[in-house]
């Protein structure tokens, strides 16, 4: 879906954009005329987007990603060979990293049979894909490229029992209205001995969780700021990214991280479709909402959408969860 093109600039004009997809054009005409203006982070993902995201999950202050690996590899094991799961659909897979301990735990008990990875950067879910065939001969990798707030619609007849994953704690990504309609759309494809797995990044000391967005490398700035190549890339925009500055602070109220790209300058940006958008200097897009949760957070989100919570698994230092959840 969000593939960079290959264009080239002649002067001011730009030669050979695709077609824009409208429900991009329509999104981002939408979110550059709120008051508050604002992006989708799916916009974050292509190639570099994914590359990026790759680098951010091994940053020292990025605790997430190695929390939840040390998660998942003390207790998919169990819990696989518990289940005896034949199909392991991944929402927002990425590089599919630490889903291997998943499927090295399913062939470990005998059970790997399918895997589903749904996401929205094509060129590096086809990457993905193409890897896991390799390492994992016996394997039926059945990438499905798609927006997972809008259409989720894994393969029918999956080999039963299935497990439905989504990791990273990448559920804080959205509101929770988006959220709790993504699980609904995961409880409708389920059946009754199917099991979901999802990670969740905790509430925790403010310092901590800031700094996981403030590393000292810069990779998450380049990372916030990669969104507007992907718009100048897919709309034919003419954004700066140098003009923009990156920002991301804790949210209290609504436990949550901000991240936004803050205008450096007062300044005008053309969007094909769109027109010009103006911005003040110091006016923000914001670009990401990471919401943090708790156990009962989680109880309630799963509630919500027809689930109810049967597992839940803190790491010791209480900064990231798996909770598993089956139809309510
Ligand atoms: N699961 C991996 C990657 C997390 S990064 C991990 O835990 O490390 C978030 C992933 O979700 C990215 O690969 C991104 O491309 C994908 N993604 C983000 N929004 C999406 C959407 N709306 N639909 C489908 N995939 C999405
Ligand atoms: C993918 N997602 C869970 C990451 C997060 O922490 O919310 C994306 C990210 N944004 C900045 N750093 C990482």
């Amino acid at each position: 879906m969000l593939e960079r093109q290959k264009s080239t600039r002649i002067g001011t004009t730009v030669a050979a954009y695709r077609q824009p997809n409208p429900r991009m054009l329509a999104e981002v005409a939408a979110g550059l005329s709120a008051p508050q203006k604002e992006l989708p982070p799916k916009y974050f993902y292509d190639h570099r987007g994914s590359e990026l995201f790759e680098e951010i999950t091994g940053l020292p202050e990025y605790y997430p990603t190695r929390t939840e690996r040390a998660l998942l590899k003390s207790w998919m094991p169990h819990l696989i060979a518990e289940l005896g799961s034949r199909t392991l659909v991944e929402l927002g897979a990425g590089s599919a990293e630490k889903s291997r301990i998943i499927l090295s735990a399913m062939r470990a008990a005998g059970s790997a049979g399918v895997y589903v990875p749904i996401d929205v950067s094509a060129s590096f879910l086809t990457e993905t894909a193409s890897r896991l065939r390799r390492e994992y001969p016996g394997l039926t990798v059945e990438p499905v490229v798609a927006d997972i707030a809008e259409d989720f619609s894994p393969p029918s007849d999956l080999p039963s029992p299935a497990l439905y994953a989504f990791l990273g704690g990448t559920i804080g990504n959205f509101y929770p209205p988006a959220a709790i309609r993504l699980l609904g759309r995961v409880r409708a494809a389920m059946r009754a001995n199917d099991r979901f797995l999802m990670g969740v990044d905790l509430r925790k000391d403010v310092r901590r969780v800031e700094a996981a967005y403030n590393d000292s490398q810069g990779v998450t700035a380049e990372f916030n700021r990669n969104m507007l190549l992907v718009l100048n890339d897919e709309l034919g925009s003419d954004f700066d990214p140098a003009s923009f500055e990156h920002r991301a602070f804790y949210e209290p109220v609504n436990h949550r991280i901000e991240m936004h790209l803050v205008s450096t300058l007062e300044q005008e940006v053309q969007v094909p479709g769109i027109g010009l958008v103006h911005f003040g200097k110091g006016e923000s897009i914001r670009t990401e909402i990471s919401c943090k949760h708790d156990r009962s957070s989680v109880t309630e989100l799963f509630s919500a959408a027809g689930l109810r919570l049967e597992s839940w698994r803190p790491d010791p230092e209480v900064l990231f969860a798996l909770a598993v959840g089956v139809r309510g």
